[in-house]
């Protein structure tokens, strides 16, 4: 199917300003030149309207308990951003959101599940379950996976359907940076965690093989979340909240051909998202460039 790239310029859920130029970035990093040379037909849907966060209301309501910042400023995004995903899969066309900060993902998620019964891969350092009652940070991007859950405050969301995903239907892929509150909330639920540990011992095909049967058992299709803080800052260093040890440029690659390859079999993916690309931390549009030639892996690009 043909590509339909959404942008969203979103940086309301991160902590540090600059992932709001991820979708510039991504593009001037060569997507469309990359999707071509896989063979991949692809449209580009310009970017999202994201209003300013200096114009943003500042009597906005915050979150009637703990802290979510920009909490209706994301709804707003996000709920805009579902309808466009979801308009996008009934118009036969793959999307491709590129963000922005990790909460672009509640309203793709959100939109591709509106027809669907969905599953998802969540690759990240990070595993995004905090609620505004355990982040540590306030920052939404924390709780992106929790939102599209449905869990506390973001049950209320009117305009999506929440759970967008069931729990046991979702795979993370990566793991190794978790907030101390945040443990319990993994531990408790039904997803399946895969941390780099596994990856040492197991091999990355051999996870991504497991997470795309979690995530494609009983589904009708997935959902791939990519935050670029999934890779190691050596190979990713344009990101917010770098951490160490992370899947090496060739793990990633494998990984999303991995889901590629599966793709072809049985048509699995659905959406998948290209997060936390920031620029201002980039060396020489790196991470964007990254960014650009996973998400075309993930499409089909082949060596041979
Ligand atoms: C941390 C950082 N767990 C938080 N999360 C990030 O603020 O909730 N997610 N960076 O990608
Ligand atoms: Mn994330
Ligand atoms: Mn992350
Ligand atoms: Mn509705």
């Amino acid at each position: 199917a043909t590509v339909r790239i959404i942008g969203t310029p979103m940086d309301y859920g991160a902590n540090r300003r600059g992932v709001d130029m991820g979708p510039s970035a991504i593009r001037y990093g060569g997507l469309a030149d990359e999707l071509e040379r896989a063979g991949v037909e692809s449209v580009d849907a310009g970017d999202l309207f994201v209003p300013r966060a200096e114009e943003r209301d500042p009597d906005a309501t915050p979150p009637s308990e703990g802290n979510a910042k920009f909490l209706r400023e994301i709804e707003d995004v996000c709920s805009r951003l579902a309808d466009e995903v979801a308009g996008t899969i009934d118009d036969g066309l793959f999307p491709l959101v590129l963000g922005g900060d990790h909460s672009v993902a509640i309203g793709s998620m959100n939109g591709s599940a509106r027809d669907a019964t969905l599953g998802a891969i969540w690759f990240d350092a990070h595993a995004d379950l905090n609620t505004p009652r355990t982040s540590p940070s306030g920052n939404v991007h924390g709780m992106a996976l929790a939102a599209v859950l449905g869990r506390g405050v973001f049950g209320d969301f009117e305009w999506a359907h929440a759970p967008a995903v069931r729990e046991s239907s979702v795979a993370y892929v990566g793991l190794r940076s978790i907030d101390d509150r945040e443990r319990a909330l993994v531990r408790d639920s039904e997803m399946t965690a895969f941390t780099m540990s596994d990856i040492d011992e197991r091999g990355i095909t051999a996870v991504v093989e497991d997470a795309l049967e979690v995530a494609t058992t009983g589904t009708d299709g997935i959902h791939v979340s990519l935050d670029l803080d999934w890779l190691d800052p050596n190979a990713a260093p344009g990101v917010g909240t770098p951490v160490r040890g992370g899947v090496t440029y060739r793990e990633a690659h494998s990984a999303l051909e991995t889901v590629s390859k599966r793709h072809d079999r049985d048509n699995v993916v659905r959406s998948m998202d290209v997060v936390e690309v920031n620029p201002i931390l980039d060396e020489a549009n790196e991470t964007a460039g990254l960014a650009a030639e996973l998400a075309s892996s993930a499409f089909g690009k082949r060596i041979l």
